[in-house]
C-alpha cells in the first residue's frame, strides 16, 4: 500500500446532545420560535431528503445535475488540473461523482457533512469508483471553522464545491460569512463552485416545498422526532403540521411547524408553551437573482468568474474566485 494513512479516516466533529439542546433551547426561547434547519439531517432526515430529490415537484436536484453534467467540460477547463475538492454538506455525494469524473486529475476529496451515516455511505461508494483520489472526509457542522486534512500529493488548488442551493438555507449575513469562510479555506489560488436556485414563478417554487406525496412534510416533522430521541424532548408529532410558503419580497421559502392546538413541550428540564396556530420557523430556502448573488459574493471578497444556467434560467452554477 502506497498510502501512509487509511483512505477514509474520519475526522469526527459531530454536534453532540449538549450543543443540539442548547441550540433548541435558544430557538424555543426566541419570539417567534425557531429551530435550526441543520438538525434535519440525521440518518432518517438525510434519507427523507434523498426522497424529496426524486419528487416530481422538486426541480432543484434534477435541474442542477443535468446542468452540471452538460457543462462539465467548460467547468473542468475553468478549474484546471490537480484540485483538492472540498464539498460543503455533501449529503449523498451523487453530484460529486459527476464533478470528480469530469475534473482533470483531482488529487483529493474532502466532504464535510453533518450526517455521519450519509458521509460514510457516500465515501464508501466514491472510494470504489475513484481509487486514485485520496478520500479525506470530515464529519462536522460546516458553518463552524474546519481545519482541512492535507492530501499526500500536492494539489494545484483547492476547489470548494457547494451545490444543491444549500447556501439558500442561510440568511444573507450567514451566507456571506459562509462564502467568506470558503474564501479563506480555498486561499488565493483557489476557486468555489456554488449552486443557486434562481428566483422564478412562486407557484413553481411553492410546489417544490409542498410535494403531493407529503415527503417534505415528513422531512420537516422528522426534526421533532430527532430532538425527542436525542435530547429527550416530548414534541407530539401529531400536533404539528408542515407549512411552506414563498415570500416574494424576501425571495425565500419560509418553512414552519404549526402547532395544531395550545400545548406545552418539555425540553431540557424546561417547558415551552405553544398557542393554537403558532408557527415555529424551521427553514429558509433563499432564491437568488444574478445581481443579488454577485453582490453577496463581493461582500465575501469573491468575484463571479463564470456563470452557467439551465435553459429556463431556473437554476445556476457560479464559479467564484477570491
Ligand atoms: C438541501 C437545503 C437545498 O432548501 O431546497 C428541500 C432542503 N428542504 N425541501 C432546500 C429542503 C425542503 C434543500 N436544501
Amino acid at each position: 500500500d502506497m498510502r501512509a494513512r487509511p483512505n477514509a479516516e474520519l475526522v469526527d466533529l459531530l454536534p453532540g446532545p449538549e450543543r443540539i439542546s442548547a441550540d433548541a433551547v435558544a430557538g424555543l426561547s426566541a419570539t417567534p420560535k425557531r429551530l435550526p434547519s441543520k438538525y434535519f439531517y440525521d440518518a432518517r432526515g438525510s434519507e427523507l431528503f434523498e426522497r424529496i430529490t426524486h419528487q416530481p415537484e422538486y426541480y432543484l436536484t434534477a435541474t442542477e445535475s443535468a446542468l452540471l453534467a452538460r457543462r462539465m467540460p467548460d467547468i473542468s477547463a475553468a478549474i484546471g488540473d490537480r484540485a483538492h475538492v472540498v464539498e460543503y454538506g455533501s449529503g449523498s455525494g451523487r453530484k460529486t461523482e459527476t464533478l470528480l469524473a469530469g475534473l482533470d486529475d483531482p488529487v483529493a476529496y474532502t466532504p464535510i457533512e453533518i450526517s455521519r451515516a450519509a458521509l460514510l455511505d457516500s465515501v464508501a461508494r466514491l472510494e470504489g469508483r475513484f481509487p486514485k483520489i485520496e478520500m479525506l472526509p470530515v464529519c462536522a457542522d460546516f458553518t463552524r471553522a474546519v481545519s482541512l486534512p492535507s492530501p499526500e500529493r500536492t494539489p494545484r488548488r483547492r476547489l470548494a464545491f457547494f451545490p444543491g442551493s444549500t447556501l439558500g438555507n442561510f440568511v444573507e449575513d450567514e451566507a456571506v460569512a459562509l462564502l467568506r469562510a470558503m474564501h479563506d479555506t480555498v486561499g488565493a489560488g483557489g476557486l468555489a463552485l456554488v449552486g443557486i436556485d434562481l428566483d422564478k414563478d412562486p407557484a413553481t417554487i411553492e410546489a417544490a416545498y409542498n410535494d403531493a406525496a407529503g415527503v417534505t412534510a415528513a422531512f420537516t416533522l422528522n426534526l421533532l422526532a430527532r430532538l425527542n430521541r436525542e435530547i429527550g424532548s416530548d414534541f407530539d408529532l401529531g400536533q404539528f403540521r408542515h407549512r411552506a410558503r414563498y415570500s416574494r419580497e424576501r425571495r425565500r421559502i419560509e418553512t414552519f411547524l404549526v402547532s395544531q392546538r395550545e400545548q406545552r413541550v418539555r425540553l431540557d428540564g424546561r417547558e415551552f408553551a405553544f398557542a393554537a396556530g403558532e408557527e415555529m420557523q424551521v427553514e429558509y430556502s433563499h432564491k437568488y437573482t444574478d445581481a443579488q448573488f454577485a453582490a453577496m459574493a463581493a461582500r465575501a471578497g469573491m468575484a463571479v468568474r463564470a456563470a452557467w444556467n439551465d435553459e429556463s434560467d431556473w437554476y445556476g452554477l457560479r464559479l467564484l474566485r477570491p
